[in-house]
This record gives C-alpha cells, structure tokens and sequence, in this order.
C-alpha cells in the first residue's frame, strides 16, 4: 500500500511538474505564433505590426534563399563601411562546371540546392543531433548569393575565384575576427582558391575529403597529348595543386568514402596520394564489425585538434541511390544517414570552412541529391556554430613568423601561372 501511495505521488509530482515545465521553461513565445482569433482576449491584444501579420510565410514561400536565410550580395561589400551588416557564417554558391572531366552540370547547383532547402529555416532548425538551433544561435548566419563565374574561360574563372574568397575572407565578422563560408558548388576544382582565400587568413589547412575519387591525381594522369597551365585545373587535379603550391598540411588530410577504380596496373595512384599528403578510408570500411564508429574514432585520431580544418564533401561520395544528380556517379557508396553521423562525431574541431559540391541537379530525381546536399550543408554549419567565433589568435597575421613579407610567394606562384596562361591565349587568339 506505501509503495503503491508512492508511486501515485510520484506520478502526480511527474505530471505537474512536466506540464509546469511545458508552461513555463520550455514554451518559448518566439516560436509560438498563433492567435485565437475566436476568443475574447483576442480584441485586447496588442495592434499587430505589418511584420506580425505577413512576414511569416510557409515553407514554399517566398524568395529563395538557403533555409530563408536574408540575402546579401557580399562581393560588393565595402569592408571599410562601417555600417554595413555584418555577419559570421554565410553560404556562398560557386556556380562553375567547365573543369569537370565527365558530365557536366553543377553549375546549376547552388540553385537547386537552395531550392531543396526551402523546409529549412530558423523557425524550425533546431538539430536535435547536436543539441543547437544553427540558424538561430550565437552566428549571424545569411545567404551570400552567388559568385559570376565565368563558364567562357577557366583562367578567368579562377581569377574571379580567388578574387572572390580574397574579398569574402577579409569582411569583419559579427562576433567572429572572420566570417566562414559554407560553399555550394560547382564542380569540385573550386576548391583550390577556396583553400587559397583560407590559405592567407589561417595558413597551412588540414583537408578532409569525403568523396569517392582522389582528386589528388596529377594533372597527366588524364589521357592527352594536349594540354596548357590551365588544363592542369581541374576537378580530380585540384588537391595535387593545392599540395604543390602548399596550401595544405603536408600529411594527415583524409580521404573518405573512396571506392573509384584507380589508374593503371597496380598501386600507383595511393603512393601518389600519400605524397600529397593524404591518408584513407575506403568505403567498404563501412562493413567491418561496427565499421561506421570505427570511421568516425579514425577521422578524430587523424585530424588535428587545434589547428583549421576544412570539410570538402563531393556529393558523389554517397551511393548513386542516395545521391543520383552528380556527374561521376560510382557504385557501392554511403547513406545520407551515415554521412551525417560522421559530419556529427567531427563536433569540437576547428572547422573553418566547408563545401557542398558536385550537385548536378539535371542528373537528379526527386529532389533526392539535391535534399541530401541542404541535409549535409546545415549539419556542416551547425558544426560551424559548435566550433564558436574565430577569433583573432587563430589568424595567420597575428603569427607574424609564418610569413615575413606581405606577400606570400606560394601565392604568388599560382597567380603567375594564370598570368602567363592568360598572356598565352591572348597570344594564341590574336597573332
Ligand atoms: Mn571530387
């Protein structure tokens, strides 16, 4: 009898206290926009703003941007207006798909991908993975737009590239000394000047790589007699240059989810790969005994803790039945469900920067690839939020030993490539 009396109270205590607690702590009026029209209080109520009773909108609404975020053209920022409207992580779409070596299309991207985003916004963003609102925590996130690339010309196009994420890295941020930037690709070579732009603001990156091919291949391990400075910049090439020209750690960057055929007769392609500096995990890891926690404790082993890392995710390294709309597609790949844990685990690293890429939207169905990439873009961002501001002691200028001169000669190296590239054709097409 005692104990059954004590169960009782014990239940009344829980359900008064569980309907205290809904009342009280946990029924925030931000996100409880309903009025009831029909009740007597209603009249009382405060004159509604213009704002309260039509900025609300559904979630195919409105004017798209990613998750509803505001918009910016952040290109035409003048960073010594103090004025302007600052901000800490921003999407930025990189809508360039002529260094491809398969089928192209990704330039339409970063459209369909915010398009696909449109059930994301900071009314319900909170990721229950991690415990955060990323769209409505301490960041001032928006949406950049995207960068003009040109699609006429590839040594233009990575000038304006650089240019771009030069211009983009040196806005204040709000609370952050620097903002990030969640890339939407694109082909995958935008991320040679991405690591550029990073490259001056932290140094020396360390890169983890989920995708199913290298991109670490030399740029003559592509069948042709042909080829032009240029020709070297492409979407399986563009790692190898970031190594040559040493905008990356020189070890511990990782491959993930790799499961392409390689070259030739034997091992060749992985030496080269250790070269450039990179370890990896193949996508059958996945099937060894508890194959998907050993993934995610060897991704923390090998990354660095307190130096910048960089999350690179080619959407082809999921499997074609997960993500369809990319060009070089390859059987045997991971689930959404699997990408997004290991994204997860990655939680207390310095992240400080990450892209989306490889979205060929014409290749898609159902929205399935380009669902995926908003997924993999917002769960990268909320590790972006985890990570906390940047703050001025991990910027490169404050470590004056690193770089003597103003002007780096690792920089300088692959702008003289484009110059001579673009006096080159000048030549060709006019003489
Ligand atoms: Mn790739």
């Amino acid at each position: 009898m005692i104990q059954t009396k004590a169960a009782l109270l014990s239940l009344f205590a829980t359900l008064v206290f569980s309907h205290a607690n809904y009342e009280t702590l946990n029924k925030n009026p931000k996100y409880h926009s309903y009025k009831d029209q029909n009740s007597p209080d209603f009249s009382l109520l405060e004159q509604p703003s213009l704002e309260d009773m039509w900025g609300p909108f559904w979630a195919y609404q409105g004017i798209q941007s990613f998750a509803h975020l505001p918009v910016q053209n952040c290109l035409t920022i003048d960073k010594n207006n103090k004025e302007i409207e600052r901000f800490d992580i921003a999407l930025i779409g990189v809508p360039f798909d002529t260094a491809t070596s398969f089928r192209p299309g990704t330039r339409f991207g970063p459209q369909a991908i915010r398009a696909a985003s449109q059930r994301q916004d900071k009314w319900r963003g909170f990721n229950f993975r991690a415990g955060v609102n990323p769209l409505d925590d301490w960041a001032n996130i928006i949406d950049c737009g995207d960068i003009p690339v040109t699609p006429m010309d590839n040594t233009l196009a990575l000038k304006q590239m650089q240019l771009a994420y030069k211009q983009l890295l040196s806005l204040p941020g709000n609370t952050s000394s620097v903002p990030k930037y969640m890339s939407l690709g694109g082909d995958h070579s935008i991320l040679l000047p991405i690591l550029q732009g990073l490259y001056e603001v932290y140094g020396e990156i360390t890169v983890i790589h989920f995708d199913s091919h290298l991109d670490t291949w030399a740029p003559d391990k592509y069948p042709s007699f042909w080829s032009s400075n240029t020709s070297e910049f492409t979407h399986g090439s563009m790692l190898w240059l970031a190594h040559k020209h040493g905008l990356i750690a020189p070890e511990n960057n990782l491959h993930v989810g790799l499961r392409t055929r390689i070259s030739g007769n034997g091992w060749d392609d992985f030496r080269e790969d250790d070269e450039v500096g990179f370890k990896r995990i193949l996508a059958d890891a996945i099937l060894d005994d508890n194959g998907l926690q050993k993934i995610a404790a060897n991704i923390l082993e090998t990354l660095p803790k307190n130096k910048p890392v960089y999350i690179s995710v080619d959407i082809d390294v999921l499997d074609p039945s997960a993500a369809p709309g990319t060009g070089t597609i390859e059987a045997g790949g991971f689930t959404t469900r699997e990408l997004i844990h290991m994204i997860r685990k990655m939680k207390g690293l310095n992240i400080v920067g990450a892209d989306v890429v490889e979205v060929s939207p014409s290749y898609d169905q159902s929205d399935i690839t380009t669902t995926a990439a908003s997924q993999i873009a917002y769960e990268l961002m909320t590790l972006m939020v985890e990570a906390g501001p940047v703050t001025e002691k991990q910027l490169v200028k404050h470590n004056a030993a690193k770089i003597e001169s103003g002007e780096d000669l690792r920089l300088t190296a692959l702008d003289r490539i484009i110059q001579e590239e673009r006096d080159y054709q000048l030549k060709m097409l006019f003489n």
